[in-house]
């Protein structure tokens, strides 16, 4: 959408309960009214509802469920995170194209949202299901000085920023499964997915990319997954107040992150992990390995495991069942 649309949006936001008269409007802008009424008419086609009365002016009704930049920019007040932000209809991932646009000098901050992706992936190129307008389906370039072996680390602090979104907007209780994973009730809700460009000693630009599930009802989504919307009894969930937390959430925990605080986040994501203390088992690609999670090494984000032998083992990724005694 234009600028113009964006202000005559605004404008109508701000006397939600009132009408906007045309006048104001084309005061505003520097138009004519009929100019005004042909941009109202591109926004309605947006999904915007609008209602117009003559000698009053026009007035918002509805806004729509889509992840508009303008809505999420709105009252948003972050510094960093979502300086730019893209929406599209649908992509192939929000990845690449979040990749793509840090190639080309996009700046620190930059968020891209689509509403569906013909080709979302988890790590190890596994498929990320995207069921249309039903998630949030976001990534967003970040630009931190620090070396390759500590980006596990920028994932913790997403994933301490996603569950205190999710528990903020939704009030569901959040839990967080070393690495990527945010789970409701033991059942997979969301999964970040973290992709560096790296020189030898320094990145260069990192992606998060982050799935949610908020509205999607459990047929759309993998068995053993489930959405925000599943998880409180059915109740749709605001699209457009979960990306907003989950932006200003990410802002708190990167600035965190850039302050040397690395230490703070690790102790949020203790209390919001699902498998400290438990016994777990946690497969990479070469290797199994079983044990008592003991925490997170606070320089790396690498998972501490006390095996049976008592040999505490430092893990670098994988994937962590809990193991029931
Ligand atoms: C992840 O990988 O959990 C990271 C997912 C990141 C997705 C986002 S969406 C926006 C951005 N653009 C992308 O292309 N990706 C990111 P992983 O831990 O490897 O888990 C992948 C596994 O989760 C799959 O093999 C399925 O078993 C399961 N899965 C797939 N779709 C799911 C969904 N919608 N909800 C829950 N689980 C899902």
């Amino acid at each position: 959408m234009q600028a113009s649309d964006d202000k005559i949006i605004f404008a109508l936001k701000q006397k939600r309960d009132s009408f906007v008269s045309g006048e104001e409007l084309s005061d505003m802008l520097g138009i004519s009214r009929a100019a005004v009424w042909k941009h109202i008419q591109k926004i309605r086609d947006e999904g915007y509802v609008i209602s117009a009365l003559p000698h009053l002016g026009y007035r918002l009704v509805k806004i729509p469920d889509r992840l508009i930049p303008c809505e999420i920019k709105y009252e948003l007040n972050t510094k960093i995170i979502g300086r730019k932000i893209y929406s599209y209809t649908e992509l192939d991932s929000t990845n690449d194209t979040a990749e793509k646009l840090a190639l080309e000098g996009s700046e620190e901050g930059t968020v891209v949202f689509a509403e569906s992706q013909r080709k979302g992936r988890g790590r190890l190129g596994r498929a990320w299901m995207s069921p249309r307008e039903k998630g949030i389906y976001a990534s967003f370039i970040l630009k931190p000085r620090i070396s390759p072996s500590e980006a596990q680390k920028i994932t913790l602090a997403a994933s301490v920023a996603m569950a205190s979104a999710i528990r903020k907007v939704s009030s569901l209780p959040a839990l967080i499964k070393w690495p990527n994973d945010i789970l409701v009730n033991q059942k997979k809700v969301s999964g970040i997915l973290t992709e560096i460009t790296a020189h030898p000693d320094v990145i260069k630009f990192i992606v998060v990319g982050i799935g949610i599930n908020v509205n999607a009802q459990k047929e759309l989504l993998p068995q053993g997954a489930t959405s925000l919307y599943e998880e409180s009894s059915k109740r749709t969930i605001d699209r457009i107040a979960l990306a907003q937390e989950i932006l200003r959430q990410l802002e708190k925990y990167y600035l965190l992150f850039c302050g040397g605080n690395f230490g703070a986040i690790a102790a949020e994501w203790q209390d919001l992990s699902a498998t400290l203390g438990s016994r777990v088992r946690v497969k990479n690609l070469n290797n199994i390995y079983e044990g008592q999670a003991m925490g997170i090494d606070e320089n790396t984000g690498n998972l501490i495991i006390r095996e049976d032998t008592g040999f505490c083992r430092v893990v670098l990724s994988g994937d962590v069942d809990l193991v029931k005694s």
